[in-house]
Formats: C-alpha cells, sequence, structure tokens
C-alpha cells in the first residue's frame, strides 16, 4: 500500500498554475511573495489599534503605547480578541443550525433524522419527551438551544458531560462559560482601551471564550446537525482533485453550514436535473466538497472531498468547475477574480459573506428548497460554457473511510472487546487497548493547512510518524482532508502502523486515522475524551492523549486550541500564534495554565520536534499512570 506522495500533489498544484497563467489568474502562491515578510510587529502580535491615540508598536525604545500599555497587555488584548473572533463564528455557526432546526417539519426543506439523539438531549436538558410529537421536541430544543446563546443566568448546558473532575476544575478556575453571546461580548468589552490588561485575566477570559465555543456553539452545531441530517456511520468515499469528473457537471461545495451543502447534494441527485444536465450534453452531476462543508456532506452521504482549504482554487483552475457554491468561512476572496478567468460561477448565498464578483443567490431556511434548485441548475447551465482547452483535472483519488462519529466508534469498537469487558457501546475496549499497550495514545489532528508550512506535509508526516508509533489519529477539518487526500483514511494504511495498532484496524475494521468531521465536530472529541477518561476511571488530563493543529491558520483555530487546553488536553502547534512580544503572556500559554485546567500549548515550528514532543507526552503519561 502506498500514499499518494506530497511531491505529486505538488506537481498537479503546478500543473493547474499553468492553466492559470494561460488565463492570467492570480493564486495564494504569488500573493505569499508579495506579503513577506510579513510585519514583525503583527507577528508578535505587538501592534495595538483598538483606539485612534495610536495605533502604538511597542519597541525597546517606546516600551508602552500612548496609554501606558505595555506589550503584555497588548499581546494579551490581541490575543484574547483572536480568541473572540473564533468563538463568535463558530457558534454563530451553531446557531444557524438550531434556526434551521427550529424551522423543521416533516413537509418542508428539513427533517429530524435522527429522533434518538433528539430526545437522548431531551432527557439531558430535563425536557419531558413522553408523548411528545418529534417536531414539537426538536421546536422545543431548538429554542431552548438559541436561549443558550443568550441565557439570563448560569452556564451552559453542555458542560455537564464533561468528566466531574473537569467540571469542578472549570469552576475553581473560574472559566465555566456563561451565554455563548456574553463571553464574546464580555471579550471585546475587557479589550475595549483602557480595560483590562493583565496577562493573566486576558488568558483565563480567553479560555472560557474557548469553552463557550467548544462546549456550547460548536457543540450545538454538531449536535443539532446529526438531528437534522444523522448521525455520521462509517462510509466510504474518495479524496483528492482527481473526483472531478470531466464528463460531468462539476458542482462544488466549499464552507462550513451543512444546511446548504445537504440540500445542494439532494438537488444534485434529482432525475430531473440529471436528465437537464444530459441535454446540455454531460454525462451526470458530481458535486463534491472543500473545507468542512465537505466534511460534513463526506461523512453523512459520502460526498466525495475534492481538498481542503488550500485546495479551493486549483477546484476552479481545473477549468471544469461548473459552480463554487459556498455559505460562510474560510473561503478566499480570491475565488471572484478567479472565477472569472473561467466559466465558473462563484455562488455566495449567506449576508454573512458577501463578496465582490459573485452571483449571490440568499439561502434562507423558508427557501432552501427552491434556492438550492436554482443553484443546481445554475450549475448545469453553465456547463456548455466550458473552455475545453482548459480542462485539466490532475488523475489523483485516493479510497477514504469515513463517518466515525463518537457513536460510530463506540459500536465499531464492540468487535473488538475481549471476553472480560461485555458491556457493549462504551470505549472500554480502546481503555484495554491503550492499558496494554497495544495503542500508545491517541492524537487529534486538526486544523487548518496556512502557506507558511509547505501544504499539508506537516499533517501527514505527523500522521505518519504517530500511527507508526502505535498511536491512533482523530482527524478532522482540514487536516482530516489533508489525510484523506493521500491516502491514510483508507483502511489498506494500517500498512503504514505499527504492529499494535495494525492489529486494532484489523479487528475493529477501521483506517488508523478516524475522520471525526468538520471543526465544530472537534467537540465530539470532547465527549470522547470525556467519556474515555470515565470509563477508564481517570482524570483527562491523565490520558496518553493530546491535540495538534501543525498548520493552523484561522481565529476558529485558536478558539478550538483554547477549549481543547482547557478540558485538560496538551496541545501542540507547529504555527506560532502571534504572541511572542510578550514573555508573561507566552509563558502562561504555555505553562501556566497548567495550573488550572492541568493542561497547556507547546508552540514547535519544526514538525520532527514536534512529533517527538507529542509522542514524548504521551509516554510520559503512560508512565504517570503506571502503564
Ligand atoms: Ni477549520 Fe473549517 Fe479548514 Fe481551518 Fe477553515 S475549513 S472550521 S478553519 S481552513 S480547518
Ligand atoms: Fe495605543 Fe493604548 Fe490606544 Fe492601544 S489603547 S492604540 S496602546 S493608546
Amino acid at each position: 500500500f502506498k500514499l499518494i506522495p506530497n511531491e505529486e500533489n505538488e506537481a498537479a498544484t503546478a500543473r493547474l498554475l499553468e492553466t492559470g497563467a494561460k488565463v492570467g489568474a492570480d493564486a495564494y502562491q504569488f500573493r505569499v511573495k508579495n506579503q513577506t515578510p510579513h510585519c514583525k510587529f503583527g507577528e508578535q502580535g505587538i501592534c495595538c489599534r483598538i483606539c485612534s491615540m495610536g495605533p502604538c508598536r511597542i519597541t525597546p525604545k517606546a516600551p508602552r503605547g500612548i496609554c501606558g500599555c505595555d506589550a503584555h497587555g497588548i499581546v494579551g488584548r490581541n490575543f484574547l480578541r483572536f480568541v473572540a473572533g473564533g468563538a463568535a463564528t463558530h457558534s454563530d455557526h451553531g446557531r444557524a443550525i438550531c434556526e434551521t432546526l427550529y424551522h423543521a417539519s416533516p413537509d418542508g426543506a428539513y427533517h429530524v433524522k435522527d429522533p434518538d439523539k433528539l430526545i437522548r438531549i431531551a432527557k439531558e436538558w430535563g425536557v419531558e419527551t413522553e408523548g411528545k410529537d418529534i417536531y414539537d421536541l426538536a421546536h422545543e430544543i431548538a429554542y431552548l438551544a438559541l436561549g443558550e446563546y443568550g441565557k439570563v443566568f448560569g452556564v451552559q448546558n453542555w458542560l455537564s458531560r464533561a468528566e466531574a473532575h473537569t467540571q469542578e476544575l472549570w469552576k475553581k478556575a473560574d472559566i465555566e462559560p456563561r451565554a455563548i453571546d456574553r463571553e464574546v461580548s464580555c471579550s471585546l468589552h475587557m479589550t475595549h482601551m483602557g480595560n483590562s490588561s493583565l496577562p493573566e485575566a486576558l488568558i483565563r477570559q480567553s479560555l472560557r471564550t474557548g469553552l463557550a465555543d467548544g462546549w456550547g456553539g460548536s457543540m450545538a452545531g454538531t449536535e443539532f446537525s446529526d438531528v437534522m441530517f444523522g448521525t455520521p456511520k462509517p462510509i466510504d468515499t474518495t479524496a483528492n482533485l482527481g473526483v472531478m469528473n470531466a464528463e460531468n457537471v462539476n458542482i462544488v461545495v466549499h464552507g462550513h453550514d451543512p444546511s446548504l451543502s445537504e440540500l445542494v447534494c439532494d438537488y444534485a441527485e434529482d432525475p430531473e436535473m440529471i436528465a437537464l444536465a444530459k441535454e446540455q450534453g454531460a454525462k451526470g452531476i458530481t458535486v463534491s466538497g472543500v473545507c468542512c462543508t465537505s466534511n460534513e456532506v463526506a461523512m453523512r452521504r459520502g460526498i466525495p472531498m475534492a481538498g481542503n482549504f488550500l485546495q479551493q482554487e486549483n477546484v476552479v483552475l481545473t477549468g471544469a468547475c461548473e459552480a463554487i457554491v459556498v455559505d460562510v468561512q474560510c473561503i478566499f476572496p480570491a475565488l471572484g477574480p478567479l472565477s472569472k478567468c473561467f466559466h465558473t460561477k462563484f455562488i455566495t448565498t449567506s449576508p454573512i459573506c458577501r463578496m465582490p464578483d459573485s452571483d449571490y443567490i440568499e439561502f434562507s431556511v423558508g427557501t432552501a428548497a427552491e434556492k438550492a434548485k436554482q443553484i443546481v441548475k445554475t450549475a448545469v447551465l453553465n456547463f456548455k460554457n466550458r473552455k475545453p482547452e482548459l480542462v485539466h483535472i490532475p488523475q489523483l483519488k485516493s479510497k477514504a473511510t469515513v463517518g466515525y462519529s463518537l457513536e460510530a466508534i463506540k459500536k465499531q469498537l464492540d468487535t473488538v472487546t475481549n471476553s472480560q469487558v461485555d458491556e457493549t457501546g462504551t470505549l472500554k475496549p480502546l481503555v484495554d487497548c491503550i492499558t496494554s499497550g497495544v495503542i500508545r495514545g491517541a492524537v487529534a489532528m486538526v486544523g487548518c493547512n496556512n502557506p507558511k508550512v509547505r501544504p499539508d506535509s506537516a499533517h501527514i508526516g505527523l500522521m505518519k510518524k504517530l500511527i507508526a508509533n502505535d498511536i491512533l489519529i482523530v482527524a478532522s477539518g482540514c487536516s482530516a482532508q489533508a489525510a484523506a487526500r493521500v491516502g491514510l483514511m483508507d483502511k489498506a494504511a494500517k500498512d503504514l502502523c505499527g504492529d499494535g495498532l495494525k492489529r486494532v484496524c484489523e479487528l475493529a475494521d477501521i483506517p488508523p486515522v478516524l475522520h471525526m468531521g468538520s471543526c465544530v465536530d472537534i467537540s465530539r472529541m470532547m465527549v470522547l475524551v470525556s467519556d474515555l477518561a470515565k470509563d477508564a476511571g481517570c482524570h483527562v488530563s491523565q490520558l496518553p492523549v493530546v491535540g495538534c493543529a501543525p498548520e493552523w491558520m484561522s481565529e476558529k483555530a485558536v478558539s478550538i486550541g483554547n477549549y481543547v487546553v482547557a478540558t485538560g488536553i496538551d496541545t501542540f502547534l507547529g504555527v506560532v500564534p502571534q504572541v511572542s512580544g510578550s514573555d508573561q503572556v507566552t509563558n502562561l500559554l504555555t505553562g501556566g495554565i497548567r495550573d488550572w485546567v492541568e493542561a497547556a500549548y507547546t508552540f514547535e515550528p519544526d514538525i520532527d520536534k514536534l512529533g517527538d514532543e507529542m509522542i514524548e507526552r504521551i509516554e510520559e503519561k503512560r508512565t504517570a499512570l503506571g502503564i
């Protein structure tokens, strides 16, 4: 078994850039050159522009801004604002899902596909379910979930899912998230001119705001997406640019909210649309995805994954993309001008993400069906405008098995269960494998790719190293897509594992890298580790488990990092956050916060070292547990 080597992916990109050159297209590779070297003040986080006495920059000669704020205050405030941006973004996505659920109806565009999950959540939240119509219950729970964003008193409902000790730590550290919107607002308030400049207070609020995301908004996004679109189960699919089909109408869905992509997929399967595509001279319709929306529809429907974040321009450069349909987040504004170099329709759909040079087809719950149909039709009718001389789809494609929700993982593990464990649907078989050392531990590989790192090389390099060392990987977001693209989610990739992990993959019939979904689905990982700690009878921070975002770029990624760390999991970043201008803030993040949450960050741009340090940490945790 062989993975697709990085060089082949890079050669494919180079070939696509040649097409780009023919039509005068710009690309991120060129813009990176124009933006390098980056501003040193920005890189270190020591530029403040939150009031108009500034902007102020910290230098040895000017150690304080005009108001007197020092580097630590400025760095801390910038960091908290960064986190608040990420938490707001994930959580607003979660809110949109709750709103969609609120409007679900048996004869509408959105349904309750997993009533069991809805009932489970209702019981968790103390809502009476007996004798209730499932849609009435859905609306009641959706209303309550929306209330979590502005709840007047108390803390997030989902916190009770955490392991008891974690909950105590949160309480003691005073970082239990209250209303989601309140934590975001409070972060902006704290960082207004003339408020907090004490690093300890700013970082504490960063953790609380991160928790409002992971154990609030993101969890709502995940759970209620499952209720409406189904909880993912293992499903086979394919990944990499070769999933696009030159003979078909190609629709690429990009963004994050499955409310759009699910319906686009539905209509692309509509016989009426397929007939129309044939009339236009195509053989059919292929929907593929980019970024997290791709993860969502891959996990639930087996829709192929064209690529991740830094592949988004490539799908247009194939010359075979009839429409790239986007909702929110991680969408390059570059797609506007780029699509103009080809026949591609760049279709924006959300009032939250408006871009020049796009066709705007506003999408909302009430008009979803009609708009989804209009979008698919627009793409189909665009097939005839394709310029055949510009079409080139790199023939790279990997097999992948995806869809490992926590529920699916538990079910899959039942097949590994040996005679001592007769309970099904728990993580005890995994505990056994870890305790006996057959698996040394687990790493959550997450986050984006970033031109500051040779794209995907850190994701892939680390995953290969970890599985060879019998460390199981759970992956999400663009990291998961990096894995899928080269073949690490093919069950045959077990051959790249150490003997122990290989055996587990065979027994459980799983690939060594488990696709857990999109970035909001990192909330699944939080429940996974909490349940693992409960089943193992230890604290989360004692588990030989770490988190890693080797190529992250977005505010969302740092918000995630904060809730992962705050849940007790050491987190390893390959791109250093913009905090190096303050040793106080850096020391808090990489050490000081351990006193509050029993975990901290490691920043290490040397990817080899990053991998070694993760393995070391896992082994240290094993030694401390005496296993
Ligand atoms: Ni996550 Fe998803 Fe990808 Fe990064 Fe963007 S798509 S929410 S932020 S780039 S992993
Ligand atoms: Fe400068 Fe202080 Fe205003 Fe920031 S808040 S721009 S450091 S004067």
